[in-house]
């Protein structure tokens, strides 16, 4: 854990924060400034700034979860499909310097995208 790093304290429960799922390596939120209704992000328990940082079997864990959650946030919002990204490294808007995938839920015609 890093103790100056946001995403740390949340797995830690130190703020609080919307649980979707958690698992030992795994935790995955409610993002509090929502680019559309059930915008969640998923990032491994473990403090690591870049994707590039990622051991494999972490990479792995985080990947084949947020795969995994996409089709559950969807039903959740009732939405027609989703945005997956990463933003990796602040030159990519990365603001929070913990790895984390956002899952966006998308409505048809709803004027967003990359
Ligand atoms: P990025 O720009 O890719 O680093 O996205 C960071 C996201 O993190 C942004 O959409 C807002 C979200 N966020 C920042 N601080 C908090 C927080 O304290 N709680 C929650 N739930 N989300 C946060």
């Amino acid at each position: 854990m890093s103790e100056d790093c946001i995403f740390c304290r949340i797995v830690a429960g130190e703020i609080p924060s919307r649980t979707v799922y958690e698992d030992d390596t795994v935790f995955a939120f409610l993002d509090a400034n929502p680019l559309a209704p059930g915008h969640t992000l998923v990032i491994p328990k473990a403090h690591h700034e870049r994707l590039n940082d990622l051991p494999a079997d972490l990479a792995h864990d985080v990947l084949d979860r947020l795969y995994q959650l996409v089709p559950q946030v969807e039903r959740a919002v009732d939405a027609d499909g989703t945005t997956v990204a990463f933003n990796n490294g602040p030159a990519a808007g990365q603001e929070v310097q913990h790895v984390h995938g956002h899952i966006v839920p998308r409505f048809e015609n709803d004027g967003g995208g990359p």
